[in-house]
């Protein structure tokens, strides 16, 4: 505002030709996301056509400064600010001043939110084989996740390097910004069971009470002329292998036998194969033309590696025993 008693140029303009202030208008409020910057947009007038200053600032700091020529501008133009904001409430005001330095001010206070969630990335579906001698195997994984507001907090109910089991696992992973939107992406880590179970086969004592006869104790002057033989098993995961006796001199195959069952095997080189049951302890007596070659599997499949030979007394007059070892699929 001018006053009539200042003695400066001012006033002599003033008498001389009365200006106009400029004048300027502003949304009051906005609100925008973090995904693109905002654009403000104010009019400034000046009804008697001064060139003017036109200053935007944000929160108080000066961003830009333009110089709008003098012109007959009867009516307000558009005067736009693009710029990124940081989340939550922000302050941008323009000043307009003309050439006699009368100014006008107005602010927007402009609120950016995070409406939009993170941009979560899970890995393709996993396979994987166990760990030797393990049911399961530790795998490693990258999952990312970006969001146009900041960081995000990412986190998977199943950790990368995690023993995850045999069989097929679900794992969900969530990152969630400041503001809380959540993103969620998916994937499945499958741990095949790809190793043999391990089998022996023992002698046993006679179930009818009497000890395993040694070497040079029996007719035969072997170990074991009797045939008795527990049958043992062990997988890395599945808790009941299968055991099986295969007639070396034929394609014959007796079993499913569990791992601690007693079989009584009888040499029968003459003869077709067969089995039949025992008696209380022992499982079934078998009649086989060879060897007994006795080998486990497990629920997928997978074969021990070595069978457990037993060569029959009726056979020759030589017993043997053998601990297999960890095998492969096959
Ligand atoms: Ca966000
Ligand atoms: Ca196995």
């Amino acid at each position: 505002m001018y006053s009539p008693y200042y003695g400066d140029l001012a006033l002599v303009r003033y008498l001389a030709d009365p200006v106009s202030p400029p004048s300027v208008t502003c949304p009051a409020t906005l609100t925008h996301g973090c995904d693109a910057p905002v654009e403000v947009t104010d009019r400034v007038a000046d009804s008697d056509g001064d060139a003017l200053t036109v200053v935007w600032k944000v929160n108080g700091q000066m961003v830009e400064l333009l110089s709008l020529p003098a012109t007959n501008r009867p009516n307000a133009v558009p005067v736009s600010l693009h710029v990124q904001l940081p989340l939550g409430t922000n302050v941008v005001s323009l000043s307009v001043t003309d050439n006699t330095t009368n100014t006008a001010v107005c602010s927007t206070e402009v609120v950016i939110m995070d409406k939009t969630p993170p941009k979560i990335t899970c890995p393709s579906n996993i396979v994987a084989t166990n760990e030797p001698g393990r049911c399961w195997a530790s795998i490693a994984f990258e999952v990312s996740a970006t969001d146009d507001c900041g960081p995000t907090q990412l986190s998977c109910d199943m950790p990368s390097g995690s023993a995850f089991p045999v069989g097929t696992t679900a794992v969900t992973c969530t990152a969630i910004d400041a503001s809380s939107n959540l993103a969620v992406c998916t994937f499945s880590s499958t741990v095949r069971d790809n190793e043999g179970p391990l089998v022996a086969c023992r002698p046993a004592p006679n179930p009818a009470g009497r000890k395993t006869p040694g070497s040079g104790k029996n007719s035969s002057d072997i170990e074991n002329p009797d045939g008795y033989y527990q049958l043992l098993a062990k997988d890395n995961c599945d808790p009941a292998p299968g055991i099986y006796i295969r007639d070396s001199a034929s394609t014959f195959v007796a079993g499913p036998f569990a791992s601690g069952d007693i079989v009584k095997l009888i040499g029968n080189p003459g003869g077709a194969p067969f089995s039949e049951p025992g008696v209380r302890a022992v499982i079934a007596k078998i009649h086989l033309k060879g060897d007994a070659l006795v080998y486990a599997t497990d629920a997928p499949g997978n074969v021990s590696a070595q069978p457990c030979v037993a060569t029959l007394p009726a056979q020759s007059n030589s017993l043997y025993y053998f601990q297999s070892t960890y095998g492969s699929r096959r």
